[in-house]
């Protein structure tokens, strides 16, 4: 039942080769019939099995609510968002959303065009909302000291703008998106600690209070401020729950964090 719930994930697993992983397995299959059974081949392939990026990840978000997934690099913080996505297939279990996901990657793609154009990329402009979200991403002052404002023109790839720059415009055209579900993969990547903080609060706190969100960040003041926290060790689920349970069931989970 999704009626208060925007998203599920049941008993999830999941490799990025997989596809690679099923065919080997029907070569192999195939092979065993043709093959004498001495099982040469059946070994070789034996060995080019593939270790799931996720691995046995459950969880639920209602609706409005954050979630922050944190744990060390190569985690799989980015593969959890890519299976909500659909990007990435899982191999068991079930997952469920409701529909419109918006989604900011950890890099996000300058377009040829304005910077209002790469924050609207598509949508049409309305002036409140659009002004709510420029000024919830710290982009006012930026704007303000360019000659053309948000007219000014960018070429593909971003070359003219700061990392940080490039951040909160991607993180602006996920915020300006209407959607059910927000998928946000380290959108503080590239800013000072001040910035980023103005930026969880103005924006992920207040401006989506209402909306469901899923943010990759491994900040300890972001993992509190969470109605939920997953945290992930290699692939596995090491926590999920409120920051408080955190706490008192994981006293030693900030070693995982400094990765
Ligand atoms: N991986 C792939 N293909 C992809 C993305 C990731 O094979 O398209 C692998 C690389 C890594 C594992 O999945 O071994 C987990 O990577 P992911 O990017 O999900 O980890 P992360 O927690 O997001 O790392 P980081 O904090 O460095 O972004």
């Amino acid at each position: 039942n999704l009626t208060n719930t925007e998203l599920e994930l049941v008993n999830v697993t999941a490799s990025w080769d997989e596809g690679i992983g099923e065919l080997f397995e029907k070569i192999k299959q195939e092979n065993k019939a043709d093959d004498p059974p001495n099982g040469d081949t059946g070994l070789f392939f034996t060995n080019l099995y593939v270790t799931p990026v996720l691995k046995n990840i459950g969880l639920y978000l209602e609706k409005g609510k954050m979630l922050a997934v944190a744990g060390s690099t190569g985690s799989g913080k980015s593969s959890l968002l890519m299976m909500i996505l659909g990007e990435l297939v899982p191999s068991e279990g079930k997952i469920r959303h409701s529909g419109r996901i918006s989604f900011s990657p950890q890099t996000s793609w300058i377009m040829p065009g304005t910077i209002r154009d790469n924050i609207l990329f598509g949508l049409a402009y309305d002036e409140y909302r659009y002004t709510s979200v420029i000024r919830a991403c710290q982009l006012e002052e930026d704007l303000a000291l360019l000659p053309e404002k948000d007219k000014a023109p960018l070429k593909e790839g971003g070359v003219t703008l700061s990392g940080g720059q490039r951040a909160r415009i991607g993180l602006a055209r996920a915020v300006y998106k209407d959607a059910d579900l927000y998928l946000l993969d380290s959108p503080f990547t590239h800013l000072d600690i001040v910035t980023e903080k103005e930026i969880f609060e103005r924006c992920l706190c207040k401006l989506m209070s209402s909306k469901t969100r899923v943010v990759v960040t491994s900040k300890l003041d972001h993992l509190k401020r969470a109605d939920k926290v997953l945290l992930l060790h290699n692939g596995m689920c090491y926590f999920y729950g409120s920051f408080s349970d955190l706490q008192a069931q994981r006293p030693d989970f900030s070693s995982l964090l400094l990765g």
